[in-house]
């Protein structure tokens, strides 16, 4: 029996509730299945088990008709998630990770859109192997997917001042208290022998219940003016308040999200909203205490119903500001103000506090890859190689070679040009301000391509903006394959949904800071529609625009879109 409190509000529990509650803490048949040779893959029960474990079963979906036309199973692989809070890595890590890529993965490494690395293409005969040697490098992948908190995010910017790193340590703490209790990673995938007399039964899981979470959790810190993490697309965004250059505390903010469903109006992205202040020792606590509501209160009836932003919505943010006050038995302070100034990166070289230098390189889509003309992967394992820094991962894809000093920093340019790894200034600032998502052939769920096909669209589009003058321009374009948002689409300026295979929902007119959604603009339409609706667009743009305004705000104010604040727009 589902425990009483936890009830979904408006319905039986769903299938994977119940799942959850038969699994004995995450841990279901996962041991035995992993070790049958059988089948590639693994029952469904066991795969939603999976996901708390950093990893999914997935098929090659560009070999899915061939293989069905041969009456074989569709080749299934495991996609694996690393938690890797502020995506900090150190170079004997990101070796591992390169390592572990090219013998098991399909020798790529993916920098996701949350600050980690995701490996695709691993058998499941592989997959034990794999999680040991990412263990044995001191990062691991519990609850990197799941209906838990997932990795911690937060402003990768290594370089502007001392709070950074605080901000980090931060990030790290917020991201290890909250982690699940149960002892189920270790014993499947690291052998840990379970202590005798101690029943799984008994396993205490103080925050989460045997149920954990109704759905996903996710947490972003931001430190302005950087808005990088998109931290109003967070259930729990932070926005750390300076003061006098000293962390003074975080400004809470709830509720935000980017996922929806075509057609079903009841979901929808969403901007988090703030409800106040803490101070850096409360932080832990509140963060706590807000998971333990949606814990208790979220929808567990029907899974697309369930993300915090909905609890938020149905209870009413003033309730559930209530009910936060009454847990913690204390009260928000008042949000302090804060100014953000854009939600992207910076590229290349910049020296920042004791003298370090970091610098930031493209990574197109997030793929580290050796290409036909552009061996990235292989640049980038030399460097990791002499480096003695560390490795950042931000939230737009990018990297940042962080923390090297200036006499490693003649070294590490050579290997740079060497490999022709760029800051990514020879292409316009509108491909610099890109995201898609991995999409296909991977995502069991996309409708279209992303991450292939953007930067073929973008190909087409720089013709454009380079005949308007705006090749200078930040733009920020964002695709993903379908409305699950992946790639934050609703945040950027210009946002493309996959609907079906070369068709895209366009959205136009978020804010450059990341603090306001876009809206549609035009369904179900290709790329010739899009090239078309652009070389309308960016010339108007470029020549009615004021000073320093971006496009986002621009389409708003010629009328071509509608303001919004409010996420429940989004489908207008
Ligand atoms: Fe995501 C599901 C990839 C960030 C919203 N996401 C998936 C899955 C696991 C597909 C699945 O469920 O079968 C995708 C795996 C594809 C693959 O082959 O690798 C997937 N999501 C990704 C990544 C890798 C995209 C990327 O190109 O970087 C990102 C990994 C982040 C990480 O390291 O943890 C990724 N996903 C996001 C984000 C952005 C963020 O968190 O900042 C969002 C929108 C924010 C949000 O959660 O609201 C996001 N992913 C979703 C959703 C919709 C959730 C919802 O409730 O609205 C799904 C579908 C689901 O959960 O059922 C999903
Ligand atoms: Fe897959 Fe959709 Fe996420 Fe893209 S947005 S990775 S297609 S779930």
């Amino acid at each position: 029996m589902v425990n009483q409190i936890l009830r979904a509000p408006d319905g039986p529990p769903s299938d994977v509730e119940e799942i959850k509650e038969r699994s004995k803490y995450l841990r279901g048949t996962l041991k035995e299945v992993m070790l049958d040779r059988i089948s590639a893959g693994i029952p469904d029960d066991d795969n939603r088990l999976m996901k708390h474990h950093g990893s999914y079963l997935q098929d090659d979906r560009d070999l899915r008709n061939e293989r069905q036309k041969q009456k074989l199973e569709p080749a299934y692989q495991f996609m694996l998630r690393v938690r890797m809070p502020g995506g900090v890595a150190q170079p004997h890590q990101w070796l591992v990770m390169d390592e572990l890529a090219q013998k098991y993965g399909n020798g790529t490494l993916k920098l996701t859109t949350r600050e980690t690395f995701q490996m695709h293409g691993i058998l499941k005969w592989n997959m034990k192997k794999t999680i040991q040697e990412i263990h044995a490098s001191l990062l691991d992948t519990i609850a990197a997917c799941g209906d838990v908190n997932r990795n911690v995010m937060c402003t990768s910017n290594p370089y502007q001042s001392e709070i950074h790193s605080e901000v980090y340590e931060w990030s790290k703490r917020l991201s290890d208290y909250l982690l699940p209790r149960t002892r189920a990673y270790h014993e499947i995938w690291l052998d840990e022998e379970k202590v005798a007399g101690t029943p799984e039964v008994e396993e205490i899981e103080p925050m989460y219940g045997p149920l954990y979470l109704p759905r996903k959790f996710k947490i972003g810190i931001a430190v302005p003016p950087s808005n990088d993490v998109d931290v109003f697309s967070q259930d729990l965004g932070l926005i750390a308040i300076i003061e006098d250059n000293k962390l003074i505390g975080f400004n809470v903010a709830i509720g935000g999200g980017m996922g929806m469903s075509h057609g079903d109006k009841a979901t929808y992205p969403q901007v988090a909203k703030v409800i106040g202040f803490c101070t850096p020792d409360q932080v832990l606590e509140v963060a706590e205490k807000i998971i333990t509501i949606q814990r208790d209160y979220g929808n567990r009836s029907v899974r697309k119903y369930a993300r915090f932003k909905y609890t938020v919505d149905r209870l009413g943010l003033q309730t559930v500001v209530n009910e936060l006050e009454n847990r913690l038995g204390w009260s928000l302070g008042e949000a302090k103000p804060y100014v953000f100034d854009h939600n992207g990166d910076r590229y290349g070289w910049v020296q920042g506090i004791q003298g370090k230098w970091h610098f930031t390189l493209f990574v197109e889509g997030g793929r580290v890859a050796d290409f036909e003309d552009y061996k990235l992967m292989t640049g980038l394992r030399e460097i990791a190689k002499i480096h003695k820094g560390d490795f950042r991962l931000t939230a737009n894809q990018n990297l940042i070679i962080g923390n090297v000093t200036s006499m490693k920093k003649r070294k590490i340019n050579e290997l740079l040009e060497l490999y022709g790894l760029t800051d990514g200034r020879h292409f316009s600032a509108l491909r610099r301000s890109s995201m898609a998502c991995v999409a296909l052939p991977t995502c069991g769920l996309a409708m279209a391509e992303a991450e292939r096909y953007l930067p073929v669209l973008i190909d087409k589009i720089e013709t454009i903006v380079d005949e308007n003058g705006l090749r200078n321009e930040e733009i920020t374009i964002r695709m993903t394959g379908c409305p699950n948002g992946c790639a934050r689409h609703a945040l950027g300026e210009i946002g493309f949904i996959g609907k079906a295979v070369g068709k895209y929902n366009m959205y136009l007119g978020a804010a450059f800071d990341g603090s306001r959604l876009s809206k549609i603009y035009r369904e179900n339409i290709g790329e010739e529609e899009i090239l078309n609706e652009l070389r309308v667009l960016l010339p108007r743009y470029a020549k009615e625009r004021l000073e320093g305004e971006h496009f986002g705000d621009y389409v708003i104010r010629a009328g071509i879109i509608k303001a919004t604040t409010d996420g429940m727009n989004f489908h207008d």
